[in-house]
């Protein structure tokens, strides 16, 4: 079925709210959430494997790995779901990346999330993740139910070296600069949907129904 086989981008700076929102899309749509981000990490623990090797320099400094890591990582992963939906979180970042993006599929549909710096700032400083699963949490907006352990399996949080503010300012800079043609290209095809707020939970209501208007939720949107 057609409608099946939406293929969704999730566009927005570091904090922005990305993983966030996939989650929350990925549960009511059952799209597969492919973070770009998280497959880099995932290969730093693969045993030495060169793409990661490479990636974790730039990880730590919150900088962008080269396009053609990045690429190959991704597109490793979209070539092993040719026939599944999918929603991208965190790639395409470069106008390089949305063009090798479109050798294998072009996207149906892009969200960008447009989230004010002194927001983006506050938040990225109170996460805290579960490096194992990967799973994120905010002091603020989604704290562990224990402070300082994972909520599953009880290890302890720790935060990202990319998250430490001289990191964060850089990230942001980069984010900007690189994503401005990503953008406008989306844009020109007619398949940018932006939206912007400080608050995840009052943009996400929107976020839902765009996606409902292309795709049949697969749970109804009242547990968020
Ligand atoms: P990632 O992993 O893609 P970033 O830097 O793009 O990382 P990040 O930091 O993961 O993005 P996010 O996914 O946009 O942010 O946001 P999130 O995690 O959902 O939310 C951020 C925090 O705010 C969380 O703690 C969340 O709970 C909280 N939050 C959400 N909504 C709200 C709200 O409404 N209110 C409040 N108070 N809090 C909220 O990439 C990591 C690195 O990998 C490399 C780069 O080095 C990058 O730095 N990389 C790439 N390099 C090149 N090209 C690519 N395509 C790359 N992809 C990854
Ligand atoms: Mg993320």
């Amino acid at each position: 079925m057609a409608s099946k086989l939406l293929r969704a981008v999730v566009l927005g700076p570091p904090g922005s709210g990305k993983g966030t929102v996939c989650e929350r899309i990925s549960r009511s749509f059952g799209l597969q959430h492919l973070s770009s981000g998280q497959f880099l990490r995932e290969s730093l623990g693969g045993g030495g494997a060169e793409a990661g090797a490479l990636a974790q320099q730039y990880l730590e400094r919150g900088l962008l790995v080269p396009d053609h890591v990045i690429t190959r990582v991704m597109m490793t992963e979209l070539e092993k779901r040719r026939e599944q939906p999918w929603l991208l979180d965190g790639f395409p970042r470069t106008l390089r990346q949305a063009k090798a993006l479109d050798g294998i599929c072009e996207p149906d549909l892009v969200i960008s999330l447009n989230i004010p710096f002194e927001t983006l700032k506050d938040r990225l400083s109170a996460r805290w993740v579960h490096p194992a699963s990967g799973r994120v949490y905010n002091m603020d907006f989604n704290p562990p139910q224990v402070q300082g352990v994972d909520d599953l399996t009880g290890e302890p949080l720790v935060q990202r070296e990319e998250d430490r503010p001289e990191a964060v300012a850089a990230r942001l800079r980069t984010y900007k600069d690189a994503a401005k043609p990503v953008m406008e290209l989306y844009r020109s095809r007619g398949i940018l949907h932006s939206f912007s707020g400080t608050e995840t939970n009052k943009i996400w209501p929107y976020v839902y129904t765009l996606l409902s208007s292309r795709i049949p939720p697969v749970l109804p949107d009242e547990e968020h």
